[in-house]
Parts: C-alpha cells; sequence; structure tokens
C-alpha cells in the first residue's frame, strides 16, 4: 500500500510507557477541514484489512513531535509497516527474525561488512521477556538493551487501546537491540470489536469523538483479527552501520529540538 500523510484519524501514541507525556499529532487545514499529520498508520492498516486485503505493508512515513534528542529519535521517520489478517503474536515474531536474520546474512554477503566491521552476528529466535519480568531483571528497557548482546523481544505491555488485550494480558511485543541502540520495532495483535476499543478508550483517557470514521467500521463489526507490526528504518539502518546517532543515517536529518535547515 502506498503511504497515507493525512487523515482526521491517526495513532494517539497513547497511553504508551515510552511516551512521557501525550503528544499532539500535528494539524494542518485542507479544503476547509483540519486533519492530522500520521503518527503511524495502525488504525488505516487495520482498516484496510477491513476492506478485505489479507496482508499488506507499507513503507510509511510518521511524524512524531518528541521533545527529546538521544540520538534514536527524530521527528520525522518511516515505518516499514504491516499488518496480517487472523495472525497471532507468535507468527509475527517468526516473521521479523527471519526478515531481520536474512537481512543481516545478505549484508553479509554484499560485504557491507568491509563499511561496517562490527556488524552483528543475528541468531534466532530472540529470547523474550514479559515487561514486567524484564524490569525485574535490569530495571528497564533502556538498561536492558544496553546490557543484553543480542536483540530481544519484550511483550504484555499495557499502551493503546488497539493493542489486544486478554484476561489483563497484552498480546503485543516491542524488538530491542543490544548495545543500547534501543527499540526498534514496536507491533501486536489488535482488538477488532466495538464495545471493547470504546471502553479500552474510555479508561486511557482518550477521546473516542476524535476516531469517528475508525469506530463506525468497529461498530459494522468490519475491523477483524490481525497482527502486525512497524520497524523503525533509520533505527535499524543505524544499527546495522554502527551509527552513533540516527541523523548520520537520515539525508535530511529530523532532529527534535534542531532548527529545519532542507
Ligand atoms: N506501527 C506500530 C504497530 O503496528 C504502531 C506504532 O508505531 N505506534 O503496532
Amino acid at each position: 500500500m502506498m503511504p497515507v500523510l493525512l487523515s482526521p484519524i491517526t495513532d494517539p501514541l497513547w497511553p504508551d510507557p515510552a511516551a512521557e507525556e501525550l503528544i499532539t499529532p500535528p494539524e494542518v487545514e485542507v479544503y476547509g477541514r483540519r486533519v492530522r499529520l500520521m503518527h503511524s498508520m495502525i488504525l488505516h492498516k487495520q482498516l484496510a484489512l477491513a476492506m478485505g486485503v489479507d496482508r499488506i505493508f507499507v513503507l510509511s512515513p510518521n511524524v512524531r513531535l518528541e521533545r527529546r534528542d538521544d540520538g534514536r529519535h527524530a521527528y520525522e521517520f518511516t515505518q516499514l509497516d504491516f499488518e496480517i489478517a487472523h495472525a497471532s503474536m507468535d507468527d509475527v515474531m517468526h516473521l521479523v527474525e527471519e526478515l531481520l536474520a536474512g537481512l543481516f546474512r545478505e549484508a553479509r554477503r554484499w560485504e557491507l561488512d568491509e563499511i561496517t566491521p562490527n556488524l552483528p552476528v543475528i541468531r534466532v529466535p530472540f529470547r523474550r521477556f514479559r515487561r514486567e519480568e524484564l524490569i525485574e531483571e535490569f530495571g528497564g528497557e533502556e538498561e536492558a538493551s544496553r546490557l543484553m548482546q543480542e536483540p530481544f523481544w519484550v511483550t504484555d505491555i499495557p499502551r493503546e487501546f488497539y493493542d489486544r488485550e486478554v484476561g489483563g494480558v497484552w498480546r503485543n511485543y516491542d524488538l530491542y537491540l543490544p548495545g543500547g541502540y534501543g527499540e526498534v520495532l514496536s507491533g501486536g495483535e489488535r482488538e477488532w470489536e466495538y464495545d471493547r476499543i470504546v471502553n479500552k478508550m474510555r479508561r486511557a483517557g482518550v477521546d473516542p469523538s476524535l476516531f469517528g470514521p475508525y469506530l463506525e467500521v468497529a461498530r459494522r463489526g468490519m475491523l477483524r483479527p490481525s497482527a502486525g507490526a512497524g520497524i523503525g528504518i533509520e533505527r535499524l539502518v543505524r544499527y546495522l552501520v554502527n551509527a552513533e546517532h540516527i541523523a548520520e543515517v537520515q539525508p535530511f536529518p529530523r532532529i527534535p529540538g534542531a532548527p529545519v535547515i532542507i
């Protein structure tokens, strides 16, 4: 699918343990109507599946007005975003493991390791931690990312309404890179039932009236069970080439707090 850039609805990015406070998506006016720039295409991925497509991927630009420049955040970046009808979290985790193992194998084959001598060896499957378990063992995701030698999964993360929650367990996942490179992917199985979605929005203090067209499709019972994820391309490339700062892998860096030059 080609990306959507402007829409009345986008990812609230809230609540999320990675977000210090709610960030508001930038808005522009088109033909007298205010629309938002995409935080992420998650809701449009669910809507595309509702149209009957079973598997999609999209290279999607995301704009997030983050406050911190920590070398890992860009306020405009690209996700390789995908969604698969009736998939489970195990299906997606397996797919991502194969994708990354293949990518690093190819990088070596194409002698990228001459440019980046520290090209990591990727061994799959990656270790999995429930978020609570990881916090107990390491103190937090960032500490774990600094201490771990290989990529690892974090599951069961309490966050946005669209990720599936069954019996108090969140069927979602983030992939973290070692060496302090931090989070590179997030995803989950999805909610598709109207009542559950609205209840979770209310519980999180997210205003359902901001999601009218999406909720209308859900109310008609047209959303489908699915799972997917989005990979942060710049973060993945930064790890692949061992770059210090994300600005080094963006031809036109979009760094929080820094003025736009071009
Ligand atoms: N792309 C992510 C997903 O599929 C959502 C996000 O970036 N916030 O779950």
